[in-house]
């Protein structure tokens, strides 16, 4: 019978195809219902045992060949598509971007990449680190004592779990993490995502932050006002900026400062650096020793301060946002106005 004779052609005819169609064309002029094979199959009826025996095993041998070659033959021919796939889909990343597709930096990604850059210049060194923490990390460590009330279930998202692991109320936990890790001196500061379980017109339940930490022999308040007064004239681009330290309170400072700036308004807008009102931008202290000995360091030979604030509130005042919530909206056409060009040379710097 030609069909099991003509083994080496019907392979050549499978291996020659090029596309998935014309190799099942093939597969089913063969092996389909209606197919050769089959209808060969048929045809023993009328033969004798003897030849029904041998006829038919050479007709399954043929078909298994067929079923295998076209097997390969697929991979074949999909392995060949995906080549030629990544070759015709390859991208010149030399090429000149194309600027009238270009997306923009969100502003609060530009506000980190200022900050960056502004206690860059400073000496500072970024750190970074795990949103989900441990509760000695965010709370213990920091002299949060375990009934106050940053720990309750309204303000902070547990984690479920025996551990109980919080999404990360404020980047202090890096510091920790830093202390611990590395001796002073430290100067450190520390971007991020925060989260606390509050959503209104002026809170997010995740929203940024960035804190700084310095550890030495003797760093002092008055090197924490130096710093923080050069950091806000530089962000905010003014001289001679008006400003004052009021006593506060926390667990792991001590002293506790927070500091306002002055601010007019002008045509609806805030302008910072004088004027007659007074607006909270940040809090500061001198590291509690308690927290020092915490991460171990030896508080009898090192201090420290430490400074927080919010980023989008930074963003908000620079540069004229005044709804929190825009900055989580995804609003492309808002990112189109307020957002920075790649090419803007103060957002490469900063990179
Ligand atoms: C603030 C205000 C005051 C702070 C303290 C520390 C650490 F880890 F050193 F103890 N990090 N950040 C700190 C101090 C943060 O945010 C409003």
């Amino acid at each position: 019978m030609a069909l099991a004779e003509d083994k080496k052609n019907i392979i050549n005819e499978i291996k020659s195809t090029s596309s998935i169609d014309d190799l099942e064309k093939i597969r089913l002029h063969y092996l389909g219902k209606k197919g050769l094979i089959p209808e060969a199959l048929k045809g023993l009826g009328s033969l004798s045992i003897d030849e029904k025996k041998s006829k038919g095993q050479e007709l399954n041998i043929t078909k298994k060949l067929i079923e295998e070659t076209v097997k390969e033959q697929k991979i074949i021919i999909e392995n060949k598509e995906i080549e030629n796939k990544l070759i015709s889909e390859t991208i010149d990343v030399t090429l000149p971007p194309n600027i009238s597709q270009q997306g923009k930096i969100h502003p609060i990604s530009q506000t980190i990449f200022s900050i960056i850059e502004i206690f860059g210049n400073l000496n500072y060194v970024v750190e970074t680190g795990p949103d989900i923490e441990t509760d000695f990390n965010n709370f213990t460590a920091l002299n949060i004592p375990e009934h106050h009330p940053a720990r309750e279930m309204q303000d902070t998202f547990y984690i479920d779990g025996e551990d109980n692991n919080v999404l990360r109320t404020h980047t202090s936990p890096v510091q920790v993490r830093t202390m611990l890790n590395k001796q002073p001196p430290i100067k450190i500061i520390v971007p991020g995502r925060t989260y606390r379980s509050d959503s209104d017109a002026t809170h997010a339940p995740m929203f940024h932050q960035v804190e700084g930490l310095v550890v030495d022999e003797n760093s002092t308040m008055v090197d924490l006002k130096s710093t923080l007064v050069t950091f806000l004239e530089e962000f905010f681009e003014v001289k001679n900026l008006q400003y004052r330290f009021r006593p506060s309170y926390f667990p792991f400072t001590e002293p506790s400062a927070e500091m306002d700036v002055a601010y007019t308004k002008v045509n609806n807008k805030i302008k910072i650096g004088e004027g007659d009102n007074w607006l909270e931008i940040l809090g500061c202290g001198m590291v509690n020793p308690i927290v020092l000995e915490n991460c171990n360091i030896d508080s009898k030979k090192y201090q420290g301060f430490a400074f927080g604030m919010g980023i989008e509130r930074l963003s908000m005042l620079k540069y004229g946002i005044s709804d929190l919530r825009s900055f989580f909206d995804p609003n492309y056409r808002w990112l189109e106005h307020y957002g920075f060009s790649i090419l803007d040379s103060q957002t490469r710097s900063g990179l």
